[in-house]
């Protein structure tokens, strides 16, 4: 006899962050468990998906494909897309580069950006190159009242070593699935419901 199929549905989360902080490579990491040492900088946006499944254990679980949006680190081009990028988004992860204090400072453009365009989201923040212990360039309080300030939650990472890579997405798409349960903003079984992609490479070159 077959089963009943689980109920599935789709989520929408958005990197945000400067150039080269590490957010396609912490994409990669988290869809395809690799990385890469070249920096290849994303020209526009690129899409990813990644299937999960949350619960379970007592209740029923629910399968989730989360698209996870990434886009290239340049605040000219988010300005450009901003409504694109964040339409129907659940969650957002936000990313720094813990070499490089003024990744952090920029953030808070970043994340207005976000709440401009969308209101507030769940926020999770990636104090990420974890591994290059040497040249960290941020004290942990100034991450950590960052954090607090957004009301986010924070994880410290590294692409390279996949350090909390995988907790971090997965706590990210626990918080946009409660909140979109409760404020019906997840697509349960809406094929219909496919967002629009904007042109990946009409600028940067
Ligand atoms: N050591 C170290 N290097 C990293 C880590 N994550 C990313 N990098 C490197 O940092 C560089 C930039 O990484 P990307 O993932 O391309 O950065 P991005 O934020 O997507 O950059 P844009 O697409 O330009 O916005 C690459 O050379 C990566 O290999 C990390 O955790 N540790
Ligand atoms: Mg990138």
């Amino acid at each position: 006899m077959l089963e009943d199929p689980k109920p599935r549905m789709k989520m929408k989360i958005c990197a945000v962050g400067e150039e080269a902080v590490g957010k396609t490579s912490l994409i990669h990491r988290y869809v395809a468990d690799k990385y890469e040492d070249d920096y290849i900088r994303t020209i526009g946006t690129l899409i990813s998906k990644k299937t999960v499944e949350l619960g379970g254990a007592e209740g029923e679980a629910t399968v989730v494909d989360a698209v996870i949006w990434d886009i290239m680190g340049r605040k000219g081009f988010m300005d450009l897309l901003r409504d694109a990028y964040f339409y129907r988004a659940n969650g957002v992860f936000a990313v720094l580069d813990t070499t490089r204090k003024g990744t952090l400072e920029a953030l808070h453009g970043w994340l207005e950006g976000v709440t401009n365009a969308v209101g507030t989201l769940p926020i999770v923040i990636l104090a990420n190159k974890e591994d290059l212990k040497a040249k960290v360039d941020v004290t942990k309080k100034a991450v950590k009242d960052f954090a607090k300030g957004w009301n986010a939650t924070l994880f410290s990472t590294s692409a390279k070593t996949g350090k909390n890579v995988e907790k971090a997405f997965e706590v990210l798409i626990h918080a946009a699935y409660e909140r979109g349960m409760s404020a019906r903003q997840v697509t349960v079984d809406e094929p219909e419901a496919e967002q629009p992609v904007p042109a990946p490479d009409f600028i940067g070159r």
